[in-house]
Order: C-alpha cells, then structure tokens, then sequence
C-alpha cells in the first residue's frame, strides 16, 4: 500500500469485471496507520493526487475494496500483484536490497493456490522474475510455475502527482513466464487501462524496458546537465542553447532534450541503471564492450550525482564573492522534495547538499510546503521564518509557491547588504535579484554567475 499499490489496488476495484481487492499493509510502526486510513476511504498519501482520494472513498463504501493486515487471506484471491521498493544496498558493487520484496513473494508463496497469477510490478533486475522470484515461490508452495501458477512481471510506470492518470493513461508492459502466463497478465490489467494498450513481451524483455526506460531519461538529464556545467565554464546561457537545440523539428528528427537541475532524486532514476547494469553483469551472455570503458549509464549516474555538490561549489563561490565562509553562515534552502509540487522526499538531492553544509560549519534551514516528517531533518512550512537572516537563499525544488518569492521581500528578511541567492530550478529571474543587490549564481547560467555586484561594483 505505497505510491504505486493505493493506486492501482483501487483501479482493480473499481473496474466492473473484478469482485473484490484486497489490499496488504503490514501493521508496522512506520505504516501500519495506513490500514484504518484506507477502510475508513481516506488517502495516506499526502500531496495532490488529483482523484485518488475520492475513488478509495467510493470503492470502500461499495465494498470493493479492504485493506488487511493478515497475508493468509492471499489464499481467498485468484491474482496476487507486488508493489514493494526494491532499492540498492551498494551501488557501487550492485548489491541490491531485496529483503522487503523476498519478505513479500516468501508471503505470496506461503498461501498460492493453484491456478493463481503472480505480478511482480516493481522495478527489478532483469532475471529476477524467472529466477529468484520462481524459485522462492516453488519452494515455499510446493507448485510449479508455469504449470501450477502463472508468473510475470508488469512494471510500473507512475509518476508522483498523476498516479491515476498514469496507469490508466500509459501503455502497459506485461511479460509473463511463458505464453499462458502473459496472457492470464494481459486479462488482468486490460481493464483498468483507458488510454494505455497492453504490451506483451517475454518477462525479461519486460524489466529490461523498465529498468532501461529510466536509464535513458537519467542519460538525458545527465547530457543536459553537463551542457550547463559546460556553459558555465563558457559564460554561457544553457537556455539559450537549450531552446535552440530544442528548435530542430521534423521529420525523424527526436530531440529529447531535458532540463538542467541541481540533481535526481527518487526511488527509480536513482537505482534503475544499477538494476541494468546488474542485469547484463548476471546474465549468461557475454558482453562485446570497448575494453575499459565506463558504462555511460553509470556515468550518467555520476554527473546527476554531482549536480547537488555543484551546488555547494556555486553557494560557496557566491559567500566567497563578498567575503564570506560556509562556516558561520547562515544557509536556508527552499525545497526539500526530489519533485515539484509533491511531498515525496525520496534520495531528495536537498540532503548530500545539506550534509556539505553542515561539514562545513553552516547552519542550515529547510523549508518545503509538502514534507511533514523527514528523518533527522527540520523542514518547515514557514518560508519567512526559513529565510530569515540568510546569509545565502539555495534553491533545490521547482515548486510552485517559488516562483513568486520577490527579491525586495527575501532580502528585507535576511537583513544582509549583498544576501547569497543560488538556483537550482531556474525559478527566478536573475536580473531583479541582482538589482536587488544580491550574488546570484544559477545552473547553466554562465551569463550571469560572475555579474558585478550593486553596491561593490
Ligand atoms: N529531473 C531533472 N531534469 C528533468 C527531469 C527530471 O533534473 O528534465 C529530475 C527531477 O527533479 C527529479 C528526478 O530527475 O529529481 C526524477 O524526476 P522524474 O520526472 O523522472 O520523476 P520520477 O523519478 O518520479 O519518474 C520516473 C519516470 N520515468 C520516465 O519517465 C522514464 C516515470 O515514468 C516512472 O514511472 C518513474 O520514474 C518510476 O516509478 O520508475
């Protein structure tokens, strides 16, 4: 019951042909609210989610769908689906951290039925679904997939803010273990699509489309970001050239190019590579590479990673510019959510930058209008309480609310002659700060990261 299991169970239970949707919540300390939430109609899940409130409501009342805590009644359903985070413990040497999703498929295991259908929709390694995942079900039923119980492997494809519309919306890859088990997929998830078609394909093929479609997206952001990079070392505008680039139209012509930033967060753009990578490197087949070369996923990987130290390069290259250290400053930063407009904070690039901050002797204040509780960290609402008496105003999320933030009222509440502004998101004009009299630096804004300073110059 998470950002893609709400969704989903109560699409199930509103399509005509399905009798009833149980959805599963361990009763945990962390989670275990989300069970009475859920039964008495309510959303757990707390930014905009346009629809979703409203159709966990109606499918409630009408009895179509429950949220339980006891996995044995898997053994009362025809079709069991996993949603369950599947992050890496170590990148670095792909290890990753399976431990919630074996939880999961041991539990599925423990009460299959014959004639039942397995869906792994979470993002996984290519090979799981045929290997571990087969293998720790037959060992815990006794059946035989393919034979006893069908198995696939449907990923998801949501974004946060539009969780309804996107499983609707987006075509659907469903993979299956072999004919009978695609096809007992393809009846499954035909129904609750409006838009989207069914895409069968073989179940590896399918967590290769997953795990490779995010990988291109960070491939992307990563050329994009190291064109600001590079434009900034050139005194250059990205968006300049971005819009130019972006201007080659036509025929064949595909120009997907993205939007610099100050870094990637998430629970999929930040792991999927890895899953990738770990794919080919457990695979059989032998791999024909250039000998020595990086895979450009990883270092698409390594790029996006930096953008949040960039930031702090750029914050301390600004305090230098009127004389001043991280140390004893005061830094406030506005966003802590890895998406706009959202209060999911997951791998939230605000954090590393955070933490550099911190190392070096910063105090530092966080505001986001969407994050409650964050481990460890204060995030408040009150952005005039945040900024006031910054020395440096940072920038790490397009929200909304950002882009009517005036320099005249930022720099009244730092009270300091020349404050610091940095921006990650391109949300504010650069000029009215700076004649405002702040040190703006911004991402890819090599135009205007060493203007003269009103009141130095
Ligand atoms: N970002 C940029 N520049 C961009 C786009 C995004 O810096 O031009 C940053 C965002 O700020 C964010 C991160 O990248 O920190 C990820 O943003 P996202 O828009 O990719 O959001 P996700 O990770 O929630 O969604 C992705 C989507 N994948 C693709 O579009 C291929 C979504 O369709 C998937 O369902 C989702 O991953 C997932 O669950 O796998």
């Amino acid at each position: 019951m998470g950002y893609v299991g709400i969704p989903a169970a109560v699409l199930f239970a509103d399509a005509p042909c399905f009798e009833k949707v149980l959805g599963f919540q361990r009763n945990s300390k962390s989670s275990g609210y989300k069970i009475e939430m859920l039964n008495r109609g309510e959303s757990p899940l707390k930014g905009e989610e346009p629809g979703l409130e409203e159709l966990i409501g109606k499918v409630v009342s009408a009895g179509k769908f429950e949220c339980s805590p006891d996995f044995s009644r898997i053994a009362e359903l025809d079709a069991v689906t996993l949603a369950i985070q599947t992050p890496f413990a170590n990148p670095k040497d792909l290890t990753p951290d399976f431990s919630a999703l074996i939880e999961g498929i041991r539990n599925v295991g423990k009460y299959l039925k014959p004639g039942m259908l397995v869906v792994l929709e979470s993002t996984i390694t290519p090979g799981t679904t045929e290997g571990m995942a087969r293998e720790i079900l037959e060992e815990e039923s006794g059946l035989k997939a393919g034979e006893d119980f069908a198995l696939a492997h449907a990923p998801e494809r949501v974004m946060v803010g539009r969780l309804l519309k996107n499983i609707r919306e987006h075509d659907r890859i469903v993979g299956g273990i072999d004919e009978a088990s695609t096809k007992r997929a393809v009846e499954l998830y035909s129904p609750v699509l409006t838009a989207g078609k069914v895409i069968p394909m073989s179940a590896t093929a399918a967590e290769v489309t997953k795990t490779s479609e995010n990988t291109f997206r960070d491939l992307q952001i990563a050329a994009i970001n190291q064109l600001a990079l590079y434009c900034e070392a050139m005194g250059i505008n990205v968006y300049d050239v971005r819009a130019g680039v972006d201007s080659l139209k036509g025929e064949g012509i595909t120009r997907a190019i993205l939007w610099p930033g100050a870094g990637v967060g998430g629970h999929c753009l930040t792991k999927d590579t890895y899953h990738l990578e770990r794919g080919v490197k457990i695979g059989e087949g032998q791999l024909d590479y250039p000998e020595g070369a990086d895979s450009i996923y990883v270092l698409a990987r390594k790029v996006n990673d930096f953008m949040p130290t960039h930031m702090y390069n750029l914050t301390v290259a600004a305090l230098e510019r009127i004389g001043k250290k991280p140390e004893g400053s005061k830094i406030a930063m506005l966003g802590w959510a890895f998406i706009n407009d959202s209060d999911d904070a997951r791998n939230t690039p605000s954090e590393p930058f955070r933490e550099l901050c911190l190392e070096a002797g910063a105090e530092v204040s966080v505001h986001d209008p969407y994050v409650v509780n964050y481990p460890g960290v204060e995030v408040s609402s009150d952005l005039g309480e945040v900024v006031k008496g910054a020395d440096a105003v940072v920038i790490f999320a397009g929200h909304t609310a950002y882009f009517d933030v005036k320099a005249e009222w930022l720099k009244e509440l730092s009270g300091k002659e020349n404050p610091v502004i940095v921006d990650g998101r391109n949300v504010v004009e650069p000029e009215e700060f700076i004649e405002k009299g702040f040190v703006y630096k911004g991402i890819g804004r090599g135009d205007k990261n060493s203007h003269g300073i009103k009141g130095r110059m």
